[in-house]
């Protein structure tokens, strides 16, 4: 007799899934009191580390030896450059287009040039290519001059802040943006096989779409508002708090617009999460580094303001699960403070971090899971009735 893990009523249709369990995930967990854990390792424990050396962790369960560390990063800069064939095709993209649509063009054109239709040599060099053409979007929809070549002498995000050459930036404000994206990039790689973004990937592969048709859908799903996008609306919050406050950032002020907007029904950005129920530890490691790199800027104040007021003000709502920061709260006060001033291009960034966690997990659904079967083709039952869920 198989284990049974929950009892299914009616009350369990349209409810988006959640809580229902479809299959195991062998790269990430999140923890409702503890976070998010890459392969056992608390994520904040590994926000120091080598991106390279997290990626090889989520791929083969261990970290590199030396050696193979030394291995793995050559054959990344190896694949890392993308073809002017590729890039030319951004130049004839609508500006006013929204950066997260030009990267889903990306993703689609890299896909006919490069697939291979095996997953994991795709993914390796997905992997290795998002930097190369994140990079190019900025610098070709900003107008910053020509895509600029990956330098196979650097590491995984110093080539891309390299290659990114944001204009009139100073090697001090250049050193900050790689420090910020070195942890911006791990602690955003991988959260669990549930998320929706996730889901639809591996969904995707499930009907043998090649692993870059499986990530474009992926990133689809990763454009909507409810997801990805909540970066990009988060600063854009702080910085209308901000206006409301007339630049007087402090706690008192602070309260009281929190409360007034609570009055309107309106949302608190970077508060709340669907699993946690403490502050996310990716929202604790990305406030100690604006610390470190920003402290004085004002964006960051609100940021660390919001932060010590806010949950004893959402706490007084019982139905409100979560009343603490979430990993949206700093990652947009810090990526302006550090150069790159247009949220719009935030859930691009996300974006460029999580295919890799995406990717692996479609490995393993599509290699590994039912002894090397595979997981078979997505298919959930819908009830027919013409009324839906109508009385
Ligand atoms: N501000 C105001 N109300 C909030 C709130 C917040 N930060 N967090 C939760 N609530 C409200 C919900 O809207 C919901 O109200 P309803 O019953 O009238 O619809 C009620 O409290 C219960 O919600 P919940 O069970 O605590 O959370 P959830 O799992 O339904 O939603 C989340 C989680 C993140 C969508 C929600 O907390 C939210 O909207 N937060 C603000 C937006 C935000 O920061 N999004 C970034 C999410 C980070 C991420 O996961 N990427």
């Amino acid at each position: 007799m198989s284990e049974v893990l929950m009892e299914l009523t009616k009350d369990h249709l349209e409810t988006g899934l959640r809580g229902v369990p479809v299959g195991y995930c062998t790269t990430s967990k999140v923890d409702p009191m503890k976070g998010l854990f890459y392969v056992e390792q608390p994520v904040m424990d590994l926000a120091q580390r080598d991106p390279e050396d997290v990626i090889y962790l989520l791929l083969n369960k261990r970290f590199p030896t030396a050696e193979e560390s030394v291995v793995f990063r050559k054959d990344l800069a190896s694949r890392a450059k993308v073809t002017t064939r590729v890039l030319g095709t951004l130049g004839s993209l609508p500006r006013r287009g929204h950066p997260m649509k030009w990267f889903l063009h990306s993703l689609n054109t890299m896909g006919m040039m490069a697939s291979t239709g095996d997953y994991l040599e795709d993914t390796l060099t997905l992997i290795a290519r998002i930097p190369t053409v994140v990079a190019a979007i900025f610098r070709i929809r900003e107008d910053w001059g020509e895509p600029i070549d990956p330098d196979p002498e650097l590491g995984y995000m110093e080539n891309f802040v390299h290659m990114l050459g944001v204009p009139e930036q100073n090697e001090k404000q250049q050193a900050a943006l790689t420090q910020l994206m070195r942890v911006f990039n791990v602690v955003h790689f991988d959260h669990g096989g549930g998320n929706l973004s996730t889901f639809v990937g591996k969904a995707t592969a499930s009907g043998k779409a090649d692993l870059f048709e499986s990530i474009t859908a992926a990133m689809c799903g990763l454009a909507g508002p409810l997801h990805g996008k909540a970066n990009q609306e988060c600063l854009k919050f702080v910085q209308e708090c901000i206006h409301a406050v007339g630049g007087e950032v402090n706690e008192e002020t602070v309260k009281s617009l929190i409360r007034q907007r609570l009055a309107n029904k309106q949302l608190v950005y970077g508060f709340g999460h669907a699993v946690l129920r403490v502050e996310d530890p990716r929202a604790t490691t990305l406030c100690d580094l604006g610390e470190k790199l920003c402290a004085d800027d004002i964006n960051f104040h609100m940021v660390q303001t919001l932060r010590k007021v806010v949950p004893e003000i959402l706490s007084e709502n019982p139905k409100i699960s979560n009343p603490y920061p979430n990993v949206d709260l700093a990652s947009g006060a810090l990526l302006h403070a550090s150069g790159l001033t247009d949220p719009d291009y935030y859930t691009v960034l996300f974006g460029m971090s999580r295919v890799v966690g995406i990717a692996i997990q479609i490995i393993y659904e599509r290699h590994q899971a039912r002894n090397g079967r595979g997981t078979p083709i997505i298919r959930p039952k819908y009830l027919y009735n013409e009324k839906g869920s109508a009385k």
